[in-house]
């Protein structure tokens, strides 16, 4: 196979021998974002569409996700970087009951990139301790994720639980995760949270809505 097509694929296989070579073969022709978005990418949406239609099984998706984090890891050392840091604090989850954390982490690293400081809690967090991360760290904004359909009602439960502690002006939350839609976000989400609420569709957008909450 080309290289690219290999790569897509050790994706989809879970196959990380000579995964490391390929990508520095991959990282001469192409910038390592372009990597993640075109090729890495394209391969966990294989993986997604596989499992979906029962022709995957989980182990072997968790063996995906972890050629995926170690493609990452690999890649993030090349990537550009704005470390000046003074953009704005934002703490970032996965919300409670959800595992997913591969495209929280890409979030992470746009944003660490691209000047802001990511104060990264993980997976299955509660509201209590996102608030009071937030808290702590004075943060400007907060992100969840999530990627269960169940996620998206516990975003709601979140934003509720925020109203009532009256925390809305404080913190804008922006909000990710293949469950979500725009319309659930920008209708029903809007209505429910007094304060400032965002959809994310990409790692991207959600920085293009942090320059926007910070602008
Ligand atoms: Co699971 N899983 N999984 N899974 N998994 C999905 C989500 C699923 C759609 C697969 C399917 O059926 N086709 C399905 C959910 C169905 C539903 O809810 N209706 C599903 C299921 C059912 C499950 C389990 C319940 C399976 C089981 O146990 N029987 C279980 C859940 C456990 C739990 O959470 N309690 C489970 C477990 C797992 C693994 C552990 C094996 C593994 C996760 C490993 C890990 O993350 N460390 C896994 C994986 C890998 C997937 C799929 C295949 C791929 C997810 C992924 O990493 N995508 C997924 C299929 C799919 O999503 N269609 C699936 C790549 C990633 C970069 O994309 O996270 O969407 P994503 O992030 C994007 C954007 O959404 C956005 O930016 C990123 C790209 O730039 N974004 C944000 C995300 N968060 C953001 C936050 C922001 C801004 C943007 O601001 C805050």
């Amino acid at each position: 196979l080309p290289l690219f097509e290999r790569l897509e694929r050790r994706i989809v296989d879970g196959e990380r021998n000579g995964l490391g070579e390929d990508l520095d073969e991959a990282l001469t022709e192409r910038p390592a974002l372009q990597i993640i978005n075109d090729t890495l990418l394209a391969g966990m949406k294989v993986v997604g569409e596989l499992f979906g239609s029962g022709q995957m099984q989980l182990p072997f998706v968790l063996q995906s996700a972890e050629v995926m984090k170690t493609a990452v890891a690999h890649l993030e050392p090349y990537m550009e970087k704005d470390d000046s840091g003074g953009k704005g604090r934002i703490v970032l989850a996965t919300v409670k009951g959800d595992v997913h954390d591969i495209g929280k982490n890409l979030v992470d690293i746009i944003l660490s990139n691209n000047g802001y400081e990511v104060v990264n809690l993980g997976i299955k967090q509660p509201i209590t301790t996102i608030l009071d991360a937030a808290e702590e760290n004075s943060a400007d904004a907060i992100g969840m994720s999530g990627l269960l359909v169940k996620s998206t009602v516990i975003m709601k439960e979140n934003l509720e639980e925020m109203n009532s502690r009256g925390v809305s002006a404080r913190w804008p939350v922006l909000l990710g995760g293949a469950a979500l839609t725009r319309s659930y976000v920008e209708n029903d989400l809007t209505e429910t949270y007094l304060g400032e609420v965002r959809y994310a569709r990409d790692a991207f957008e959600g920085l293009r809505l942090m320059d926007a909450i910070m602008g």
